[in-house]
């Protein structure tokens, strides 16, 4: 390796709640969205659903040892919402002591937490009520963001409001692929716009009952859309595809105004009445840092719309074909591995946005099939590889702040249930037996190798 990173850079690992912890009925949590679309036969791989998981709820203590083991200096994990507002608006005071205990837990070993309010488990009785489609569910995250940070605020400093909204609007509302398994075109940009205004709402909350070192911040997913050709179609594509992943989010967050393409792709789908007047500034809000997830690039072709009459087209309708990938190794999941695509994100961000908050590369990370060893040298190679990238943005100007591995264990990986395994600690689902990959203990040296002068 022969990139440097600054003193103080945070090497990190992260998970989520619903993807690691199980005990989904424990201690008076209520159901999320995505308990009730993994119960929807056919909905998710292998009928696979939040239980067991990696059974974190009740073995967090070994995993914060196997986090010691990896000599990190940070830890992302995500609190779930049902596990403390259990229909969304009453108070669970078992949640709220879990959370504390993990941080307490987290701050012993001198590890510090960077806490996700929302990793895609809204609980139910929200979406009962129209979910992210409802403007009230954007003040209803305000309030236990504000309740969380009042709770944890003394242990907590970096506060993330949102994993990838994208996801949680595009597949959740408008794809029917994730949880809640719905197929709209307005009501995926509804719930677009108000998981930011959420994110706005809840920073504004947090901000006002902060102490002057917490620090806030939203995570996004960031995949580059590079036209497959160099014709003024492919490019155009490229354009909406990007538009409708990134821009749609980052416009409004760090350049002042809704991105400009997003109206003409869906004439006739949405008059995007949801927006107000005042919701600009909010989702505006300044913010300490930018989270970013990384994993492929999107290789764009322009293609006709699957629907001819733009009124009834789907949000993911908008012309494209992602499907025409380049000749390059591909991860167990079938992502393209490209590297290159995570500096020219970050690059791209840090040139497109003048003023953009410092930058944490939050999510990284691989699948690949198991040896019955667990000698995952592609993983070794794919992190070497990413990191390597991430250490070129910094030097091209970027101000990168911290590097988190995903994941720390094994996990559901949503629609895809417990098949695909991205962690640097196998599990065995039966036993819950943990077993470090090769890739763990080579992180542990990286790190360690990271602070020796
Ligand atoms: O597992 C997910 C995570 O929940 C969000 N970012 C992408 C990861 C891998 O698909």
């Amino acid at each position: 390796m022969t990139t440097s990173f600054p003193p103080g850079f945070r090497w990190g690992v992260a998970t989520s709640a619903f993807q690691i912890e199980g005990a989904t009925t424990a201690d008076g949590r209520g159901p999320s969205i995505w308990d009730t679309f993994a119960a929807v036969p056919g909905a998710v791989a292998g009928g696979d659903t939040g239980e067991p998981a990696a059974d974190h709820y009740h073995r967090w203590p070994d995993d914060l040892d196997l986090l010691t083991g990896l000599g990190v200096d940070a830890y992302r994990f995500s609190v779930s919402w049902p596990r403390i507002q259990p229909d969304g608006r009453s108070v669970e005071r078992r949640g709220l002591d879990f959370y504390r205990r993990l941080v307490e837990g987290l701050r012993e070993r001198g590890i510090e937490p960077f806490l996700t309010l929302y990793h895609w488990d809204l609980p139910q009785a929200l979406e009962d009520e129209g979910g992210w489609r409802s403007r009230d569910t954007a003040s209803r995250f305000a309030d236990y963001a504000a309740l969380v940070h009042a709770e944890l605020g003394d242990l907590v400093e970096h506060w993330t409001t949102l994993n990838e909204p994208y996801p949680c609007a595009v597949a959740g509302y408008g794809e029917g692929r994730h949880a809640p398994g719905a197929r709209e075109g307005d009501g995926a940009l509804a719930a677009a716009h108000h998981l930011l205004l959420g994110h706005g709402l809840a920073v504004r909350a947090m901000r006002a009952l902060a102490l002057p070192h917490h620090q806030f911040g939203i995570v996004l997913n960031q995949s580059p859309s590079v036209p497959v050709t160099d014709s003024a179609a492919d490019a155009a594509a490229a354009a909406r595809q990007d538009t409708l992943l990134r821009r749609q989010f980052t416009d409004p967050l760090f350049g002042g105004r809704y991105a400009p393409g997003l109206p003409a792709m869906f004439d006739g789908v949405s008059d995007f009445a949801f927006r107000h007047d005042e919701d600009l500034s909010i989702i505006g809000e300044p913010l300490d840092y930018l989270g970013v997830n990384y994993y492929y690039r999107l290789h764009v072709a322009d293609a006709p719309h699957r629907e001819p009459d733009p009124a009834l087209r789907t949000v993911t309708d908008i012309g494209v074909d992602t499907t025409r990938l380049p000749d390059v190794p591909r991860t167990g999941m079938g992502w393209p591995v490209e590297p290159e695509g995570l500096t020219e994100a970050l690059v791209g961000l840090h040139n497109r946005y003048p003023g953009l908050p410092p930058v944490y590369i939050t999510e990284n990370g691989c699948v690949y099939a198991d040896r019955s060893d667990f000698a995952d040298y592609e993983r070794i190679n794919f992190l070497g590889d990413h990191i390597e990238a991430a250490g070129a943005a910094a030097a091209a100007g970027v101000d990168l702040r911290g590097y988190f591995c995903w994941s720390l264990l094994d996990n559901f990986e949503w629609a895809h249930g417990y098949k695909h395994r991205f962690g640097l600690v196998h599990v065995d689902y039966a036993t819950q037996e943990r077993t470090p990959r090769a890739s763990y203990r080579w992180y542990r040296d990286f790190i360690t190798a990271q602070r020796t002068p």
